[in-house]
């Protein structure tokens, strides 16, 4: 099997070769924020890839590929990962684009296709634009598993997805109806245009709008591309082109919180409510201050932390990521795969003044 998987790697090696000679992806701008593992990773030989019997790994190499790097979100998300690889000996690497356009993630997922890694944790920037590559990450016997977004789904094994798009979606529209009162205008600011994550909920907004927010009327959805300034730009040109604006949405943590830090200084803070998915270390002076009072999500932590241990079961071949196929998530404990190769983490959580002191991520 060895051997099988040495002459698919280095197929898929020349695959790729050809594919970057028609390309003018270059890995010139690559970041990798690895844990310096590759000591580790050549000592041990080149297969530090399980028994094909499901048996234990040596020392299974997972690289996580987030959004971008420098966004908060990633860093507790990835670092679960990380926690979690620790605990069962793996070796952990991270590496991802600056910024979170459709396809500056490529690149890496080459390079980790070439390096003959176990499985690779992605969280999409699109649905299409790395499908390619990760089918020939795939073809070589590499283990992909999407996390936070998803890619379209005949391109991973697994999908782990932190709450239903459906949850996700009304809690938000919840918590800015209630913040308005029920009737106004409000605008959507999200991450990317391409995000498959912000566009499922963002569908699923209006849809609940539609069904039960009749006096709530959607004006605009504008994109930050998950970059601090972008964002708060554009909440700045929100609240100019909107003037009778009651509220925004802003499905993305660094389109939350750039949006917090410009009303908390702007004459509409407290007159335009803020909601949306955030993380508490990021929202905490927002929600002290009086300019958000409630915003939503789940333990970005945790989500690493699952996605992967699915990775492992993955590689190891203890699951194939059929419907049905269980595995244990360490201290989460037992996991089933359920239709469409998705693994559920659990409900979104609101945070507010009450809470907030409780969390620090
Ligand atoms: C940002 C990213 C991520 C999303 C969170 C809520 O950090 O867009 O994909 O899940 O916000």
């Amino acid at each position: 099997m060895r051997f099988l998987r040495k002459v698919l790697l280095l197929l898929a090696a020349l695959a790729l070769v050809a594919s970057a000679c028609g390309s003018d992806e270059s890995d010139a701008e690559s970041s990798d924020s690895s844990t310096d593992s590759a000591d580790t990773a050549e000592t041990g030989g080149d297969d530090g890839v399980a028994a094909d019997d499901g048996g234990e790994a040596d020392s299974l190499k997972i690289t996580f590929l987030p959004k971008n790097l420098g966004n908060p979100y990633f860093d507790t998300s990835d670092a679960g990962g990380a926690r979690a690889i620790e605990e069962f000996g793996g070796e952990f690497t991270e590496v991802g684009p600056d910024a979170a356009t459709p396809d500056a993630q490529v690149p890496f997922i080459n390079t980790a296709t070439q390096q003959g890694v176990d499985a690779l944790v992605v969280s999409a920037n699109d649905p299409n634009a790395i499908c390619d590559a990760l089918n020939l990450a795939r073809d070589a016997g590499i283990a992909v598993v999407t996390f936070d977004s998803d890619t379209d789904p005949a391109c991973r094994d697994l999908f782990i997805n932190q709450a239903t798009s459906e949850g996700i979606a009304r809690v938000q529209v919840d918590l800015i109806a209630e913040q308005i009162g029920g009737a106004g205008q409000i605008a959507v600011l999200s991450a990317s245009a391409n995000a498959t994550n912000q566009n499922a909920w963002i569908e699923l907004m209006e849809a609940e709008l539609e069904a039960n927010y009749p006096d709530i009327e959607l004006v605009d959805i504008v994109y930050g591309d998950d970059d601090d300034q972008t964002s708060f730009d554009r909440t700045a040109a929100l609240l100019q082109t909107y003037p009778d604006l009651k509220g925004i949405v802003s499905p993305t943590t660094v389109g939350v919180s750039a949006a917090a830090r410009y009303l908390s200084t702007s004459e509409s803070k407290g007159e335009v409510a803020l909601t949306g998915l955030g993380t508490p270390n990021q929202m905490r002076e927002y929600v002290e201050d009086g300019t958000v009072t409630a915003f939503a999500l789940w333990n970005p932590g945790d989500l690493g932390y699952l996605a992967a241990y699915a990775a492992k079961a993955l590689a190891e071949g203890s699951i194939t990521g059929a419907e049905g196929d269980t595995f244990t998530a360490g201290e989460l404990g037992e996991y089933t795969v359920g239709s469409g190769g998705t693994v559920l983490l659990g409900d979104p959580f609101v945070f507010d003044a009450d809470n907030i002191g409780d969390f620090d991520f």
